[in-house]
């Protein structure tokens, strides 16, 4: 085998955004593209020789292409063993773990997460550390500073890899180990939570669906649900993960997951339902008549944890995404631990994890977890519900009704103005940016603003600072809107409006989030201007 050194000319925009670097599956699929990044991963970390890496990706259109490449390239550039899933598959909290559990040097999944899949939609790639988490911004930057100046990359002149087997073997002096994606995951779930507990409850009739969205989490959910807990046969839906994700988009949102949210709305729906998404990072949890928001979810999650084996002597700490709801605070209120408040992006929960400062995190984009691993985990939030619901057996619909009473509401939701023309939407926040000293104490239809700012996080472990992250507007009343621009999509920009309300637990409780949170849309829309400036007059997505 010989190694071969090509010359290349360094790509435009080969940024990585909150998770990686994500565009246009053509994009990626351009002669010497992926090439280009891969290597300048490996430049910028001080190359692989003699390293461990841990590789998979959720399937999608050109991931089997991709991993082939970064094997050859990997193995030219002198790393000592990669890890595999087999076929290529392994959903990201699973390469977390197993970065972590075999002390790799770091991993590289390949993933767009919840965007759509195929050659005319989106392909991803990112890069983990050894700690199991997503690179943090000290290590995206230099990834991006090593793609402005690559001139060469390295690969091997040999065939593909066969991945369907389990198997060890070998590409040039690199050790190639083809893995089970599953069983390391399974094993872990099962050292968290209480197996006997969850088959018991499925023994009592409990019923329960699950839609793998045509994903990476299908044979993970088969395993756990199904094969482990005794759930019947067909409580995992669309479990055969595909290229095009069924030609549907795997976001776990009631948007993309409506059949599953008409099915638990219905009078013959499962009495728990959940969804994940791409790479099984993000999930959504249903309960008969009641969707739960992903902010209420952590809450619910970080009030109740206690109840799993994995957290029965309690949690250190919880941190949420500024955009998130603060329904988690008052958790941590009650319970006398620390809330931290980060920039969005898993990548920012690494550090306080890692310290021990926290047990659980969560995201209003639908990702929680916790410390097993450095990602968000969307089948460990659905075992740690399901395991709160066999000790407390009570319905979904009760226990989020019991926790407002205990902690009231935090109405919350988010509006996304996507494809927006990507500089009319920078316009808007540099304009709304100008404005934010002058809105304090401006009344916008019944919201008075008490306070405006742009959101930075100091990191109080290593110090670390994150300007830029967002623009928040606070009412009276301790209402709040906030902006930000997304970093995940691929078609122009997407505009992401957080709106949230709290509600004491005396106050009314069950309104439907849209109408309580109508005023304060209102006055978002005439601060920001959104519709004249934007031509839109309703957002696209609202979750
Ligand atoms: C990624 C990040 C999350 C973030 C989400 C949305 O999730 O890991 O931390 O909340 O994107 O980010 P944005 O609002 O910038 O689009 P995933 O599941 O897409 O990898």
């Amino acid at each position: 085998m010989t190694i071969l050194t090509y010359d290349c000319t360094a790509f435009d925009g080969q940024k990585p955004g909150t998770s990686g670097l994500r565009k246009k599956t053509r994009v990626f699929m351009k002669p010497g593209y992926l090439e280009c990044f891969v290597q300048s991963i490996f430049n910028a970390i001080g190359g692989v020789a003699g390293k461990t890496l841990v590789v998979g990706g959720d399937g999608r259109f050109f991931n089997a292409e991709a991993i082939q490449t970064i094997l050859r390239m990997a193995a030219a550039n002198g790393a000592e063993c990669m890890i595999v899933g087999q076929d290529g598959l392994m959903s990201t909290p699973a390469a977390s773990h197993l970065i972590r559990k075999r002390g790799a040097d770091g991993g590289l999944i390949l993933s767009a997460s919840h965007n759509p899949g195929g050659i005319d939609a989106d392909f991803g790639l990112k890069f983990n550390t050894a700690n199991g988490g997503p690179a943090p911004e000290s290590v995206t930057d230099a990834i991006f500073e090593a793609t402005k100046t690559i001139d060469h990359y390295k690969t091997l002149d040999t065939a593909d890899i066969d991945l369907t087997g389990i198997a060890e073997t070998a590409l040039g002096d690199t050790r190639i180990e083809i893995e089970d994606p599953v069983v390391d995951y399974a094993m872990l779930m099962e050292e968290l939570f209480d197996f006997d507990a969850l088959r018991a409850l499925f023994e009592s009739g409990f019923t329960m669906r699950f839609d793998a969205m045509h994903a990476v989490t299908g044979p993970y959910a088969k395993a756990l649900f199904e094969d482990l807990l005794g759930a019947p046969d067909g409580t995992v839906m669309n479990a055969v993960p595909s290229m095009d994700f069924g030609k549907g988009h795997p976001d776990p949102n009631p948007i993309w997951a409506k059949p599953l949210v008409d099915l638990v709305m219905s009078p013959d729906g499962p009495d728990f339902a959940a969804a994940s998404d791409g790479d099984g990072d993000r999930n959504m949890i249903l309960g008969k008549g009641i969707y739960v928001t992903p902010s209420d979810s952590l809450a619910v999650l970080a009030a109740n944890a206690h109840l799993a084996p994995a957290y029965e002597r309690g949690i250190a700490g919880i941190a949420r995404s500024m955009p998130t709801s603060a329904a988690c605070d008052r958790v941590a209120d009650a319970y006398g631990i620390e809330c931290f408040e980060t920039p969005t992006g898993w990548k920012y929960f690494g550090n306080l994890l890692d310290a021990g400062r926290v047990t659980l995190c969560g995201e209003e984009s639908a990702g929680t977890g916790s410390d097993h691993v450095r990602e968000k985990d969307g089948l460990w939030a659905v075992l740690l519900w399901l395991n709160i619901l066999a000790v407390r057996r009570m319905s979904v619909k009760d226990v989020l009704l019991d926790h407002w009473q205990t902690y009231g509401r935090n109405y919350y939701s988010r509006h996304d103005y996507e494809a927006l023309d990507t500089g009319t939407a920078q316009e808007l926040i540099a304009d709304l940016t100008d404005r934010l000293d002058s809105l304090a104490g401006q009344s916008f239809g019944a919201c008075t603003v008490t306070k405006a700012d742009i959101f930075s996080y100091f990191d109080p472990v290593d110090g670390a600072q994150s300007h830029n992250q967002g623009l928040r507007i606070f009412f009276e009343g301790g209402s709040r809107a906030v902006l930000r621009l997304s970093g995940t999509g691929t078609d122009g920009a997407t505009l992401r409006v957080y709106l949230e309300r709290y509600e004491g637990p005396a106050g009314d409780l069950t309104l439907t989030p849209q109408i309580a949170l109508h005023e304060i849309a209102t006055a978002t829309a005439e601060i920001t201007g959104l519709a004249v400036r934007t031509g839109r007059t309703a957002p696209d997505v609202i979750t």
